[in-house]
């Protein structure tokens, strides 16, 4: 079956704060990455106020891409990348978010990291915001509760735009701008760099917030594309498609909410409005919402050029008894396992057919070409005499792949590329280890941040190779 088109995007993916380290280099400002300690499945990260004495935070370190890119680049060159997905850490930009003028030394690691993958002809393809904005901006101004917060993000969009209009094509604005709906405190600070005052009501903030977000995203999409019309600018969503836990109509309508309420953000950044249900929940809610008619006006001239998203798990939802008009209960009972699939070890159903139902519903919904831009299997590898032997992360890979095929060829999906997560071992987002592993190229680091950091490539790095040099046609 010919299925990927001949320019197919194959690559791998990682974000600025998980890897770069180097967390004072050359002028870099504190980020919100920089105050998270390290946590474990059982344990959260903490958020400290501030950088304190005595805790870990492995994303000061990372894996020290900072000062390893050349040789990493050269393994990505190796294993085939035609694009690698990272970030630009805005704090090496604008170290405090709210200087009048850049930091050029941000901007020459940024030229000279473009620079070497160009000449292995792998494109960079660049997330301005992800989970990453200076510290400052959450000290001093609340994060994005408030509105200035436009007016910083849509400065460093235009700079590095404009420094990078040649070396750049494809851009994110903000990554997985949708975990914050769950209205977790640890996605409420990541996403937004919100911190939910007594009194305050975490949903109201975070529409407030979200809102703010997707006028200065769509603000971005119009500057970017006055500096180069040839820059393709694309949201960034993280899918985890809710089925019903039954065939009884209430869980459906469950289901139906549920993507609703996670992918509002998505129906705004693709068809330039909010939805409709969304504004009758906010009356009913007596929320009172910053939302001009000329925020409205960017909104709709704003919109993205492609969907990306992350790809890693399914869910299944149930109705409470208590839900009878809005189905927006977010109590921890309406989530219910899945006795068809299995879990990683971390807790995430495996489900490649859900990529495919995810890229059906994305198409059906939007018409938008997709890229998926995170997927992957985080597993603890052995490591042993320099060899890792990784048939389970293959397998995830081969059978989400097979899904993307189907989708293509029996779909007629757009798919332009795929960038598998984590594609050389870094700090988790979530839990802030190292064991959690993605990579096919091992990185020699522990969860206590012990470790030479010398790269080896696991079997999985060999059985990408092969699926990359043959345009995805041999899975074997
Ligand atoms: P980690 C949760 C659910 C879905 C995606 O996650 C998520 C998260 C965050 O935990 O984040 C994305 O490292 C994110 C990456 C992250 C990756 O998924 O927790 O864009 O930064 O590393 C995997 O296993």
């Amino acid at each position: 079956m010919t299925t990927f088109p001949k320019d197919f995007l194959w690559g791998g993916a990682v974000a600025a704060h998980q890897l770069e380290g180097a967390w004072q280099a050359e002028g870099k400002g504190v980020s919100l990455a920089d105050v998270m300690t390290a946590g474990s499945n059982q344990t959260p990260r903490k958020i400290t106020a501030g950088v304190q004495a005595g805790e870990n935070y492995p994303n000061h370190t990372g894996i020290d891409f900072y000062h390893h890119y050349k040789e990493d680049i050269k393994l990505f060159a190796e294993l085939g990348l035609k694009c690698f997905r990272t970030s630009i850490a805005w704090t090496r930009i604008f170290p405090q978010g709210d200087e009048a003028k850049p930091n050029e030394a941000g901007l020459k690691f940024y030229d000279d990291l473009f620079a070497e993958l160009l000449k292995y002809d792998i494109q960079p393809v660049v997330t301005l915001s992800h989970f990453e904005m200076p510290y400052h901006l959450v000290t001093e101004y609340g994060g994005w509760r408030n509105r200035k917060l436009i007016d910083f993000f849509t400065k460093f969009a235009r700079v590095v735009f404009q420094r990078y209009r040649q070396q750049v094509k494809y851009w994110m604005t903000f990554n997985e701008i949708n975990n914050q709906a769950q209205l977790d405190d640890w996605f409420l600070f990541t996403n937004s760099g919100l911190q939910v005052q007594p009194g305050e009501d975490a949903a109201e903030l975070m529409y407030q917030a979200g809102h703010y977000e997707l006028v200065a995203s769509a603000l971005a999409v119009q500057i970017g594309h006055q500096i180069n019309p040839d820059f393709q600018i694309g949201g960034m969503f993280a899918m985890g498609p809710s089925y019903p836990a039954s065939p009884d109509p209430r869980d459906v309508m469950k289901a139906e909410r549920t993507m609703q309420a996670n992918y509002w953000f998505t129906d705004v950044q693709c068809k330039g409005k909010y939805p409709a249900w969304l504004k009758q929940y906010w009356n009913r809610q007596n929320y009172q919402l910053d939302i001009t008619l000329e925020d409205e006006d960017v909104l709709k001239a704003g919109t993205v050029d492609y969907i990306g998203f992350s790809y890693y798990a399914s869910h299944v939802v149930q109705a409470t008894d208590a839900e009878a008009d809005d189905f927006m209960t977010q109590a921890s009972d309406t989530q219910v396992t899945n006795p068809t699939l299995q879990a990683s070890a971390w807790g995430w159903l495996i489900d490649p057919v859900g990529l495919r139902y995810a890229l059906n519903w994305f198409t059906d919904r939007y018409d938008l070409p997709l890229f998926i831009v995170e997927n992957g299997l985080g597993a603890v590898d052995k490591f042993a005499k320099g060899q890792i032997h990784d048939p389970y992360r293959i397998a995830y890979l081969r059978d989400h792949i097979q899904q993307m095929a189907l989708a293509i060829a029996v779909d007629g999906v757009n798919l332009i590329g795929y960038t598998p997560w984590g594609i050389i071992d870094l700090v988790s987002a979530g839990t802030g280890e190292m064991s959690k592993r993605y990579g096919v190229i091992y990185v020699d680091k522990d969860d206590q941040g012990q470790g030479t950091l010398k790269r080896w490539k696991k079997d999985s790095f060999t059985w990408f190779q092969h699926v990359i040099a043959t345009n995805g046609q041999d899975l074997t």
